[in-house]
C-alpha cells in the first residue's frame, strides 16, 4: 500500500542477508554470491569434466552469470538515447501562490529533490556528445505532491505543430532506413527532404542550425518547457505559463570545427564535463523563469500560443525568475539511474496543468507507452529513480516485476472493508487531488473538460426493474434465490443490508424475498440518485417467455441394461436424431451387453455419465434390471437428478421400479417413450416447487 520511497542503497556484491559479521569475510569484504545468495567459492574457473574436458551444464554459477550478462541491455530510447544525468535540488526563490498552488512554489527557500537528464536527440546511446543537434533538458521534481516532470529541450520551439508528425520527423532525422547512417546528425537527404516539405519546421531549423545546437557544455545551455502550460492557484484562478531554465554560467557554444574535433578527441566531452564539475564541487546551476500570460494576451499575439513552433519574445513578455536548480550529486550507477529514469510529460502536480497544444497532447500518450517498451513492465514507476519520494498507493496491482507486497484484500474501490476493521486502502482527495482545469484554452469556447457523466446516466434502477419485472415467475424465483445464495456467502452483514436496500429500488417483492431468504429484517431503501421509472415490460428479456427449446444441439441419454428391448432403444434414438438431437447409450457396463434382439455397446458407463451431462433421459429396462438398478446408487441418482433438474424423463413400463425408487412423481415431463422426443429438450418448471424451496 502507500509507502515511502527511501533512498535506495544497492549493494552489488554483498549478500542480501541480515548484514553483520557472518556475511563478511575476515578482511571485512562482503562475500560474492549468486543472485540467490549462495556464496561463490571460485569466480575464475567454470566447472569442467576433467581439466581439459567440456564445461558441465551443472555449473549454475557460470550459467547464471552468463544468462544475466546476455540480458543486460534494454532497448535504448527511440529519441534522446544518448544522455547524461545528475541529482540535485530545486529551491523556490520567489513564492508564487498567486499563480499556482503547486507545493514546490509556495515558500521561498523550500527545496525539493530532482533528477535532470540532458541528451542529444538523433544519435544512439553510444554516439558522441557534440553533434549538431537539439539537446534534451528533462527535469523530474520529486515534490511532496508527486513527481512533476518538465521534459523540455534547449531550444524554445519545435519542428512540428502536431504530434501526429513526430514519427515522420524522427524517422527522417535518424540514420537512413536502408543505409544505417549517418549516426547522430541531420546532414543527410531524408531530414532535409522532410523539413523542406514541412514549412512549419522552418523556425526550428533556424535554431537547430544555430550555435545553440553545438553547446560548449551542458552546464551552459538554456532549457525550455517549449509548450504553453497552465497554472492554477488555490482560488481556482488560472493562467498560462511557459517555463525557461537560465544557466548561471551563461550560454556558450563551440565552433563547428571545434565540435567536430572534440567528437574525435573526447566523444564523452559533455558527459565528462558534467560529471567532473559536480565531482569537484562546482555545481551547475540554472534559474527557473516563467513567462506568465492570460487569454487576453494570447489573443492579442499574431501567432497561436498553442503552436509549439512559436515563442513569445522576452522583450514582449519578460521572465519572472522564481527558483533555481542546482545539480550537486552524480549518479552512483549510470544504468540504474540515468538509463532507467523515465520522464513523463503526464507527470504534473496539483497547480500545474496542460494546454491544448496538439504537440503536447500527443506527448501525453507517447511517453507512458515508451517506458513500458523500454523498461519492460508497467511497474517501472517502482524503480527507485522513478518512484515518488512522497507516499503513494492505489489499487493497481500485480504486473511484471512487482516489488510491492500489498496486504489485505482491498484491491478495488469503492469498498467498505474499513468499516469491518480491515485496511480499506487509499481514497480520492476531492479537495487536494489533481483536478484538471475545466475551462478550454479558448475561453470563448464554452466546452469544458470535465470528469462527469450526463444527467440521465444517474438512473441506475429503472432498467434493473424492467429486467426483473419482465422475467417469468420461475425466473424471478431463480434470480431471487441466486442473490440469496450469493449473499449467504457474504460474511460482511452491512454489505448484505446495503444490497437489499438497493434491491428495494428494483422491486419491493424481490428485496423482501431476499431478506426472507437470508432471515434478515428488510432495511430501508437506499436513496437513488434518480428515482426509477416503470418501463413497459419486455418479454424479449425472458428466456422462458421466448418459448420452449427445440431438439437441435441437445443431448439425450438412454439408460439401458441387460435384456432391454433393442427395438425400443432404436426407436428413441431414431426419433431424437430425426428431431436434430443426439442420443447416447448409457449402461452399467460399456462393453457388449446382450439385449433383446442383439448386443449393444454403451457410449458411457453409468457411474461416469451422470444425467447432468444430458438435456433429457430415457430409461429402457426390463423389470429385473430395474429392480437391480434400484439398489445401485449411480442409477437412482441418475434418475433423481434428472427429475430434480426438471428434465424430461421418458421410460418404458419395465423401468417403473427405478422411477419409483428415485421419488419421481408423475407430471407432464414424465412421459412414455412414444412421447419422449416431442418434449425432451424442455425443462418442466412447474415441477421445481416440488423438489426445492426457492426464494
Ligand atoms: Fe519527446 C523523449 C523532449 C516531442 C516522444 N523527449 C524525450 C526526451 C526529451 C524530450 C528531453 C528525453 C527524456 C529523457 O531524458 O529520458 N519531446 C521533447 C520535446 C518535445 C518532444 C521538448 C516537443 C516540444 N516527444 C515529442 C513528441 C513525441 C515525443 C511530439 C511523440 C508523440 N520523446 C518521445 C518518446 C521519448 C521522448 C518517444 C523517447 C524516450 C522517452 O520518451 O522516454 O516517448
Amino acid at each position: 500500500m502507500a509507502r515511502k520511497n527511501d533512498t535506495p542503497t544497492v549493494q552489488v556484491t554483498a549478500s542480501p542477508g541480515s548484514g553483520g559479521e557472518t556475511h563478511q569475510q575476515a578482511d571485512g569484504r562482503p562475500h560474492i554470491t549468486t543472485n540467490h545468495g549462495v556464496r561463490i567459492s571460485d569466480n575464475q574457473n567454470s566447472l569442467k569434466a576433467g581439466d581439459r574436458g567440456p564445461t558441465l551444464l551443472e555449473d549454475f554459477v557460470l550459467r547464471e552469470k552468463i544468462f544475466h550478462f546476455d540480458h543486460e541491455r534494454i532497448p535504448e530510447r527511440i529519441v534522446h538515447a544518448r544522455g547524461s544525468g545528475a541529482h540535485g535540488f530545486f529551491e523556490c526563490t520567489v513564492a508564487i501562490p498567486e499563480l499556482t498552488k503547486a507545493s514546490l512554489f509556495q515558500k521561498k527557500g523550500e527545496r525539493v529533490p530532482l533528477f535532470t537528464r540532458f541528451s542529444t536527440v538523433a544519435g544512439g546511446a553510444g554516439s558522441v556528445d557534440t553533434p549538431r543537434d537539439v539537446r534534451g533538458f528533462a527535469v523530474k521534481f520529486y515534490t511532496q505532491e508527486g513527481n512533476w516532470d518538465l521534459v523540455g529541450n534547449n531550444i524554445p520551439v519545435f519542428f512540428i505543430q502536431d504530434a501526429i508528425k513526430f514519427p515522420d520527423l524522427i524517422h527522417s532525422v535518424k540514420m537512413e532506413a536502408d543505409k544505417g547512417y549517418p549516426q547522430a546528425g541531420s546532414a543527410h537527404d531524408t531530414f532535409w527532404d522532410f523539413v523542406s516539405l514541412m514549412p512549419e519546421s522552418t523556425h526550428m531549423v533556424m535554431w537547430a542550425m544555430s550555435d545553440r545546437a553545438i553547446p560548449r557544455s551542458l552546464r551552459m545551455m538554456e532549457g525550455f518547457g517549449v509548450h504553453t502550460f497552465q497554472m492554477i492557484n488555490a482560488k481556482g484562478e488560472t493562467t498560462f505559463v511557459k517555463f525557461h531554465w537560465r544557466p548561471k554560467l551563461g550560454m556558450q557554444s563551440t565552433c563547428w570545427d571545434e565540435a567536430v574535433k572534440i567528437a574525435g578527441a573526447d566523444p564523452d566531452f559533455h558527459r565528462r564535463d558534467l560529471f567532473e564539475s559536480i565531482e569537484s564541487g562546482d555545481f551547475p546551476e540554472w534559474e527557473l523563469g516563467l513567462q506568465v500570460f492570460d487569454e487576453e494576451f494570447a489573443a492579442a499575439q499574431s501567432y497561436d500560443v498553442l503552436d509549439a513552433t512559436k515563442l513569445i519574445p522576452e522583450e514582449v513578455l519578460p521572465l519572472r525568475i522564481v527558483g533555481r536548480m542546482v545539480l550537486d550529486r552524480n549518479v552512483d550507477n549510470f544504468f540504474a539511474e540515468t538509463e532507467q529514469v523515465a520522464f513523463l510529460p503526464t507527470n504534473v502536480v496539483p497547480g500545474i496543468d496542460f494546454s491544448n497544444d496538439p504537440l503536447l497532447q500527443g506527448r501525453l500518450f507517447s511517453y507512458l507507452d515508451t517506458q513500458k517498451s523500454r523498461l519492460g513492465t508497467t511497474n517501472f514507476h517502482q524503480i527507485p529513480i522513478n518512484a515518488p519520494k512522497c507516499p503513494f498507493g492505489n489499487f493497481q496491482r500485480d504486473g511484471m516485476m512487482q516489488m510491492m507486497v500489498p496486504k489485505g484484500r482491498a484491491n478495488y474501490e469503492p469498498n467498505s472493508l474499513g468499516a469491518n476493521g480491515e485496511d480499506g486502502g487509499p481514497r480520492e482527495s476531492p479537495k487536494t487531488g489533481f483536478a484538471t482545469i475545466t475551462t478550454n484554452d479558448d475561453r470563448n469556447d464554452p466546452t469544458q473538460k470535465l470528469r462527469v457523466r450526463g444527467a440521465l446516466f444517474a438512473d441506475h434502477y429503472s432498467q434493473a426493474r424492467l429486467f426483473f419485472r419482465s422475467q417469468a415467475p420461475i425466473e424471478q424465483a431463480h434470480l431471487a434465490s441466486a442473490i440469496v445464495f450469493e449473499l449467504s456467502k457474504v460474511a460482511l452483514e452491512p454489505v448484505r443490508l446495503r444490497m437489499i436496500s438497493n434491491l428495494r429500488n428494483v422491486d419491493e417483492g424481490l428485496a423482501k424475498r431476499v431478506a426472507d431468504g437470508l432471515a434478515m429484517d428488510l432495511p430501508a431503501a437506499s436513496k437513488p440518485a434518480k428515482a426509477p421509472i416503470d418501463m413497459e415490460v419486455s418479454d424479449a428479456l425472458s428466456i422462458v417467455k421466448k418459448g420452449d427449446p427445440a431438439m437441435p444441439g441437445r443431448k439425450v441419454a438412454i439408460l439401458f441394461d441387460e435384456g432391454s428391448d433393442k427395438a425400443e432403444i432404436d426407436a428413441v434414438v431414431k426419433s431424437v436424431e430425426a428431431a436434430g438431437g443426439s442420443a447416447l447409450l448409457i449402461a452399467p457396463k460399456v462393453g457388449g451387453i446382450s439385449v433383446k434382439g442383439g448386443t449393444l455397446k454403451a457410449d458411457g458407463q453409468l457411474a461416469g455419465s451422470p444425467s447432468v451431462l444430458f438435456d433429457a433421459v430415457a430409461i429402457i429396462l426390463t423389470k429385473a434390471a430395474a429392480a437391480k438398478l434400484s439398489k445401485e446408487g449411480a442409477a437412482v441418482q441418475f434418475v433423481m437428478d434428472a427429475y430434480g433438474h426438471v428434465k424430461t424423463i421418458g421410460h418404458n413400463t419395465g423401468a417403473q421400479a427405478l422411477i419409483d425408487k428415485a421419488g419421481v412423481e408423475p407430471d407432464e415431463g414424465v412421459v412414455s417413450l412414444a412421447d419422449f422426443a416431442k418434449v425432451a429438450p424442455k425443462r418442466h418448471w412447474d415441477r421445481e416447487s416440488k423438489v426445492r424451496t426457492l426464494a
